[in-house]
Parts: structure tokens; C-alpha cells; sequence
């Protein structure tokens, strides 16, 4: 209506001062003739209108568009052919392997070329992968690693890194053994790994040396950090003996891994939080830094995941405990957009703690928190159910809703990096309001080495929450993955290796690779995506728990004569 009161016959006719209150006086020198300005005016009004119609259509647009391309999106993906993808990568890339390194424990994809750590092979790739295979149904590629497996030899002179071995090999022997339907090579093959790694346990305090030699059953401190442990490492071998003492009913592996949480809680400290070194000698914990990366993570998930193995509630408590820690010491906020982050204490936790003293850096690593959170909340059970159950309360909300937060966050720890859309190592969150990035890559933090947290967490979200966004998300970075890290030879042949930089290419435009494939590419990240975008529940939550390496192994109560521990506090 307006429009038309401005816009008819005033101005043709005679214009008055009345009809023309906002265009006259200023904008329009008192000596132009009325005829220019009429056009003048109506070109302006005319402008005036496309933009506003322009600006209509644009906002309609924009939120109908938002919703139609979520809906296409959704039907044109389909996710049994997106899972076959990445088996038909799997395989690739382990046929490749096959053919150039058969048997080694280490792959060097660009050069064709393996080799192995030891004077013997451990294994390494072939028993961290073979479940990964069993999963993905490929009975050929399990049977040439199982015949590999079978004469594999534990027993020589050779100094191993106990958490590394019981993890990957420990842990993929015994779920090999499970899923297999109790193939006894692969259970007796842990029992004699087992029994090479034993001495380990030798200690003063009970808690393990960082490594063993496998001959002569000695522990051996660690070489640096003035022979301490690392947290993560004596923390994480709990779920791997428990269910082996089990499997074999010797309580020996029962008593190592329980006397390992009692030392560690009597150190008593504050808010659940612990140190990254720990003593071997004493068990007292040594230095102040804590932090959810490296040397720290994986003992927060292994006090839920004994919990959830077994139900001994005193887990329960310690994890409660964590988590609280985390939640009042350790979370952040980035700027611009409020991405939720979890920093570290580099002086522990301080006069109360505060956020003050938080730094603001994350190691993709600690990605693996969310989908503890996620499955720690509810036990296993898809949300509106865990919802529904008596224990459901507040707390479990909160944890639920950090580890969601978290989610997001690591997504576009992938996402906002311009180049390859893949994660570096580490990132610094930024809390300078004058920047326009939520965080920025150190240049020695450049790479990625085909790690697996994010999907881990991506695959645990979907599978609680049923949302559809987490496989979008997995989706892109396994595009991501196939576009910037695989690497094809002259035959054809394929493979997947690490990246020395994510934020930039080579000047020919190639990108910046690293002549390595982790053994995890193979029992963790592929696994994982696969099982992402799995519609039959495979692995399911409420039975299994997955070791720190993406074993999954099952649950189970507690035989007589395996005892839990009471805190003494
Ligand atoms: C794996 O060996 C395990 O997931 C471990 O807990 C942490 N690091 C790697 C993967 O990043």
C-alpha cells in the first residue's frame, strides 16, 4: 500500500512537498526538473522493490533449500553402498599389502616395501587387522592370516612395548578368538604372548615397565621421562587380561589388572584427574600435567569400558569421578563459534583449578572422549531407551550432551581445514575475540596419520543416537581419505598412507604424504567407518565393548574367585 502512495500519480502529476517528505530535501538539488527526478525516483523505488523481493526469495529459498538438499541428500545416499566402499578399500589396500609386505609389522606404501620392528615379525598388521576382515566377511584374506598367525613366534630376544602389544596383538588375538566361534590358535596364541609379556608386571608397586623383553620376561623402565610410565599405558591392558583370565580361568591376569586400579587410586587425587607419568617403583604419579591426549586418554576410557566388561561399580565411581573433573577443569569454549573443547592442566589442577589456567590445545586424540561420554551415559542402549531406564538422570544428560558437543567439534576439526578436509594431530582452540578461526594448526602439527578417533566417536554417536548427520559426516571424511591419502602404482594396486601436512599441497598440486600405513587404518579407522554405516547392529553395544584398538571383545560376568577391589577412601 505505502509503495502505492509514493509511487502513483503524485509524482506524476504535481509533485508537493507533502508527497515527497524522504526524497526531496536532500537527495535531489532544488534546480532539477521534475521529469528527471520522477525517473530518478522511480528507478530508486524500483531498486528498492527488487531488493526486497530479491531478499524475499533468497530467505525462502535459503530455508526450503536447507530442508530439500537434506532430503536428497538422504535419498541419494546409500549407505549399504557407501559401507561396500570402504570394504572394497579394506580389501584394496590389504591386497596391496599382501603382495609387498606380507607379514611384516611396519608398511611403506609409496616405496612398496615392509619391514619389521624386531629380528622377527610380531605381526603386527596381521593380527591388529584380522577381525577387521572377520567383521567385513572376507574368509579368504582370514584364512591366509590365520595360517600367518599360526607359527607366529613370541618367544625371542626382543625388548616390546607392553601397551602397544597387549593392545593391538593381545587384543586382536582375543577378539579373533571370539568372533571366529573359539578357534583355539588364536587363544593359544595369546596364552603365549601372555606369558612372554608377564614380567612387565614385576614391579615393586604392581604397576607395569613401559616394556618387556619377550625372551627373558625382564621389565625395562622406560628410556626417558626418568623411567616412569605413562598413565594411559598401565591403565589400558585391563580389559584384554580380564577377559583372558576368564577365557582361561587363570586368576593371575585377573590380579595384574585389578592391583594396577588400586595403586592408582590411592594416589588420591583431586576430582578424578591424573597426572600423564606415573611411578613404577612407588605408584605415586610423577609430574602435574594432565590432559586427555597422548599418555593420558585411554585411562578414562578404560575406567567405563571395565565398568561396562564387567559391571564392578567401583569403575563406575572412578569414571564419575573423571568425568566430573573434566567437566569443572578442562572444557572450553573457542571463539568465534563456542566449539566445545577439551584443554590442558600443564600445572595440574591448581588452587581449585579454574579456567585460567587451562591451555587451550587438543590432540585429535582425545576425540575418542565423545563417544566415551556417548556410550558411558547410556550403557549401550540407543538414547530414548537409556532415556526411559530408572538411572537415567540429569548427570547422564550432561555427560550425553558434553559428548555430543565434542562430536561437533572434531567434525569440524576435519571440516574447516580448507586444503584436504582432514584432521591434523593437534589443534590450539582460539579465544582471541579478534580472530576469525575457532582454532590453528601448529606447523609441526601438520600431519595425520590415518588415526581413528573421530569416526570412533561418529560411529558411536549413530549408532546411540540414530541421527542421520554422523554418517554425512563420516561420509565426507572418508571421501576425504580416498581423495587425498591413497596411493595407486603403476599396476594399479592401492593403498592408503599418512599425510606430513593436511594444510597444503606439493607444487604440482599432490598431496603431502608420509610413507607409512598404520596397522590402526586397518583395525580402527576402516572398521569403524564400516560399522558406521552398518544397518544390522553388528558388534552390538550392549554385549560388546571395544578395547582402546577397536577389538571388540565380549561382556561378562565375573567368575567366583575373580575379586573386585574396595577403594580405601
Ligand atoms: C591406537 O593405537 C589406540 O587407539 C590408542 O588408544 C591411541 N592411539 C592409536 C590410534 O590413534
Amino acid at each position: 500500500m505505502s509503495f502505492n502512495i509514493t509511487h502513483g500519480n503524485t509524482y506524476k502529476d504535481k509533485p508537493t512537498g507533502r508527497s515527497l517528505p524522504l526524497y526531496y530535501s536532500r537527495h535531489f538539488a532544488p534546480t532539477t526538473n521534475f521529469k528527471t527526478k520522477n525517473k530518478k525516483r522511480i528507478m530508486l523505488l524500483k531498486g528498492f522493490l527488487l531488493s526486497v523481493v530479491l531478499y524475499l526469495i533468497y530467505y525462502f529459498a535459503s530455508h526450503t533449500l536447507n530442508n530439500l538438499q537434506f532430503t536428497l541428500f538422504n535419498n541419494e545416499v546409500d549407505w549399504k553402498d557407501v559401507q561396500l566402499k570402504v570394504r572394497q578399500a579394506m580389501l584394496d589396500s590389504w591386497h596391496t599389502y599382501e603382495k609387498h609386505g606380507w607379514g611384516t609389522d611396519v608398511y611403506h606404501p609409496l616405496l612398496e616395501t615392509g619391514e619389521n620392528m624386531g629380528p622377527k615379525p610380531l605381526g603386527w598388521m596381521i593380527v591388529d587387522s584380522i577381525d577387521t576382515l572377520m567383521i567385513m566377511d572376507c574368509p579368504e584374506e582370514v584364512e591366509r592370516a590365520r595360517l600367518w598367525i599360526k607359527d607366529v613366534d613370541y618367544k625371542f630376544n626382543y625388548e616390546v612395548n607392553n601397551f602397544e602389544t597387549t593392545i593391538r596383538m593381545l587384543g586382536g588375538l582375543l577378539s579373533a578368538y571370539h568372533l571366529s566361534n573359539e578357534d583355539e590358535v588364536y587363544l593359544n596364541k595369546a596364552i603365549e604372548l601372555a606369558s612372554s609379556l608377564a614380567g612387565a608386571y614385576d614391579s615393586p608397586s604392581g604397576l607395569p615397565y613401559a616394556s618387556v623383553n619377550l625372551q627373558t620376561g625382564k621389565g625395562i623402565k622406560n628410556h626417558v621421562d626418568n623411567g616412569a610410565s605413562s598413565t594411559a599405558e598401565v591403565a589400558t591392558l585391563q580389559l584384554e587380561l580380564k577377559y583372558l583370565a576368564k577365557l582361561t580361568g587363570d586368576v593371575q591376569w585377573w590380579d595384574k589388572a585389578q592391583k594396577i586400579m588400586q595403586v592408582l587410586d590411592s594416589n588420591n587425587v583431586v576430582d578424578g584427574l591424573v597426572p600423564i607419568y606415573v611411578n613404577v617403583d612407588t605408584g605415586k604419579y610423577q609430574g602435574k600435567l594432565i590432559r586427555l591426549g597422548s599418555r593420558g586418554d585411554s585411562y578414562y576410557e578404560y575406567l567405563i569400558k571395565q565398568y561396562l566388561q564387567t559391571g564392578e561399580s567401583v569403575y563406575y565411581e572412578m569414571y564419575r569421578e573423571s568425568v566430573e573433573g573434566v567437566r569443572k577443569h578442562l572444557v572450553g569454549k573457542s571463539k568465534p563459534s563456542g566449539l566445545t573443547f577439551i584443554g590442558e592442566l600443564e600445572r595440574g589442577v591448581i588452587n581449585g583449578g579454574g579456567l585460567s589456567a587451562l591451555s587451550n590445545k587438543m590432540d585429535h586424540l582425545v576425540c575418542f572422549y565423545g563417544g566415551t561420554l556417548a556410550v558411558g551415559a547410556t550403557k549401550g542402549l540407543v538414547l530414548e531407551e537409556a532415556r526411559k531406564q530408572p538411572w537415567w538422570d540429569a548427570e547422564r544428560e550432561a555427560h550425553f550432551k558434553l559428548g555430543e558437543e565434542l562430536t561437533y567439534t572434531c567434525y569440524k576439526m576435519y571440516h574447516d581445514v580448507d586444503a584436504t578436509g582432514l584432521s591434523p594431530e593437534i589443534v590450539v582452540f582460539n579465544n582471541d575475540p579478534e580472530k576469525d578461526t575457532d582454532f590453528y594448526i601448529k606447523r609441526l602439527d601438520r600431519h595425520n596419520l590415518q588415526r581413528p578417533e573421530t569416526v570412533e566417536l561418529l560411529f558411536y554417536l549413530y549408532r546411540i543416537t540414530g541421527d542421520e548427520k554422523y554418517r554425512q559426516w563420516g561420509y565426507e571424511i572418508f571421501n576425504n581419505f580416498m581423495k587425498y591419502t591413497k596411493v595407486v602404482n603403476d599396476k594399479g594396486e592401492v593403498s592408503f598412507t599418512s599425510l606430513n601436512d593436511v594444510t597444503s599441497f606439493n607444487q604440482d598440486g599432490s598431496p603431502k604424504m608420509r610413507d607409512n600405513t598404520e596397522s590402526f587404518w586397518f583395525a580402527e579407522t576402516l572398521k569403524y567407518l564400516y560399522l558406521l554405516f552398518d544397518d544390522a547392529d553388528t558388534i552390538d553395544l550392549r554385549e560388546y565393548v571395544f578395547n582402546t584398538e577397536a577389538h571388540p571383545l565380549p561382556v561378562f560376568k565375573p567368575d567366583e574367585g575373580f575379586k573386585t577391589w574396595s577403594r580405601a577412601k
